[in-house]
C-alpha cells in the first residue's frame, strides 16, 4: 500500500488517508457522501470526465463534512498516495437492460482510465464498482498490471446485503443475525448459498422447525428472485441504484483500512469452478494488503453446478471483448 506516500494533513497534523472516487454520478456521489460521514478518511478526491460535476459535488460534500475530512475535485495525478481508488465511472443500466449489456462500452472506459490510475498510484488498491463488475474487475486487473490482491470488485457484497435484508424481513429478524451469502456473478447468474444459510446459529431447516416456519422451496425461490431482481425493481422506479452499493463499498473500504481480515463476497481474479482467468465473488479475506483467498465454501451439488454456469457466463462475456 501507499504508506510511504502519505503526506501530513495540514489541518490535523495526522497522516492523510486519501481515497479517490473516479466517476461521480449517482453511485460515486453516494459513495463519497457515505465515506465522508463515516469519518474513516481524511481526503476524498473526485475525478469525473465532467470536471464541473466533480467540483460541484466536492463543494457540496464539504458543507456536510466533519472537520477531519475534506473533498476536492482532481485529476489522475491526484491518485498519487491514495490508499484506495474506487471506480464507479461509465454507463449504468437503463430500464430493461442487463448489467452484461454494458460490458463493451464500460470495458473501453476501464482500458482508458485504469492505466492513468496505475501510472500515478502504482501501489494503490483498485476497488471496481462499475458494471458488469466481474467482467470489469478482470479488465482492470489486465489494464493495471497490479497483483491479484490489489484489484477488487464490489462483487456480490450488495447482493448478499439484499439477500440478508429480504430474509430478515421474511423471518422478522435482524439481518445481522443471519449468516447467508450470494456468490458468483454480481448479476443474473448469482448463486444464493442456501445450504450454508443459518439464523441465530441454526441451519435454516432447523431454525424453521424450531420457530414453526414452513421450510418451503417455493418461498425460498421467491426470496431469491426478489434479491436477484432488486436492481431492476429499483431502476424501474428511481432510474438507478446508489445507497446500497455505497454502503457496500464503505464496508469494503473499512475492512481494508482497518486491516480487519473480514470475509466479504468481493470479486477477485482467479480460476473458478473449472473456468480459468475470470473474476467472480466467493468469500474473500480483506486487510490492508487487499484481497486474499478465504476458506473455500463447501457448496452442495446444485450450487456447484450453478457456480460453474455463472463462471461460464462471465468467461463468455470476457471472450466478446478486445483485451
Ligand atoms: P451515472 O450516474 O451515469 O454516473 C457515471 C459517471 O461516470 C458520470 O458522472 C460520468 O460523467 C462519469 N464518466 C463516464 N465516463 C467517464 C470517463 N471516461 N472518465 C471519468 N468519468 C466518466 O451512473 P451511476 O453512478 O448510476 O452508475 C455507475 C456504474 O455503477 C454503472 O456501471 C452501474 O451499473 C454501476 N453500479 C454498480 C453497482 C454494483 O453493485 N457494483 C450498483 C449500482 C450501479
Amino acid at each position: 500500500m501507499a504508506q510511504d506516500k502519505k503526506i501530513p494533513n495540514v489541518r490535523t497534523g495526522t497522516n492523510l488517508v486519501k481515497i479517490v472516487v473516479v466517476g461521480v454520478g449517482s453511485v460515486g456521489s453516494a459513495t463519497a457522501y457515505t465515506l465522508l460521514l463515516s469519518g474513516v478518511v481524511s481526503e476524498i478526491v473526485l475525478i469525473d470526465i465532467n470536471k464541473e460535476k466533480a467540483e460541484g459535488e466536492s463543494m457540496d460534500l464539504n458543507h456536510a463534512a466533519p472537520s477531519t475530512t475534506r473533498s476536492r475535485a482532481g485529476d489522475y495525478s491526484d491518485c498519487a498516495g491514495a490508499e484506495i481508488v474506487i471506480v464507479t465511472c461509465g454507463i449504468n443500466q437503463k430500464h430493461g437492460q442487463t448489467r452484461m449489456d454494458l460490458a463493451a462500452k464500460n470495458a473501453k472506459i476501464m482500458q482508458d482510465i485504469i492505466p492513468n490510475v496505475a501510472k500515478y498510484a502504482p501501489d494503490t488498491i483498485l476497488l471496481i464498482a462499475t458494471n458488469p463488475v466481474d467482467v470489469l474487475t478482470y479488465v482492470s486487473y489486465r489494464a493495471s498490471g497490479f497483483p491479484l490482491n490489489r484489484v477488487i470488485g464490489s462483487g456480490t457484497v450488495l447482493d448478499t446485503a439484499r439477500f440478508k435484508y429480504i430474509l430478515g424481513e421474511h423471518f422478522d429478524i435482524a439481518s445481522e443475525s443471519i449468516d447467508a451469502c450470494v456468490v458468483g456473478e454480481h448479476g443474473d447468474s448469482g448463486v444464493p448459498v442456501w445450504s450454508l444459510t443459518s439464523i441465530d446459529g441454526l441451519k435454516l431447516r432447523d431454525y424453521c422447525e424450531k420457530k414453526n416456519h414452513n421450510f418451503d422451496q417455493d418461498t425460498f425461490h421467491k426470496i431469491f428472485e426478489q434479491t436477484r431482481d432488486a436492481a431492476y425493481d429499483i431502476i424501474k422506479r428511481k432510474g438507478y441504484t446508489s445507497y446500497g452499493i455505497a454502503a457496500g463499498l464503505l464496508r469494503i473500504v473499512k475492512a481494508i483500512l482497518d486491516d480487519t481480515n473480514s470475509t466479504l463476497t468481493v470479486s477477485t481474479v482467479g480460476d473458478y469452478y473449472g473456468v480459468k482467468q475470470i473474476a467472480l465473488s466467493v468469500p474473500i479475506k480483506l486487510n490492508k494488503t487487499g484481497a486474499h483467498q478465504a476458506d473455500e465454501l463447501s457448496l452442495d451439488e446444485k450450487e456447484t453446478v450453478l457456480m460453474k454456469k455463472s463462471a461460464g457466463q462471465i468467461k463468455s462475456a470476457l471472450r466478446t471483448l478486445d483485451l
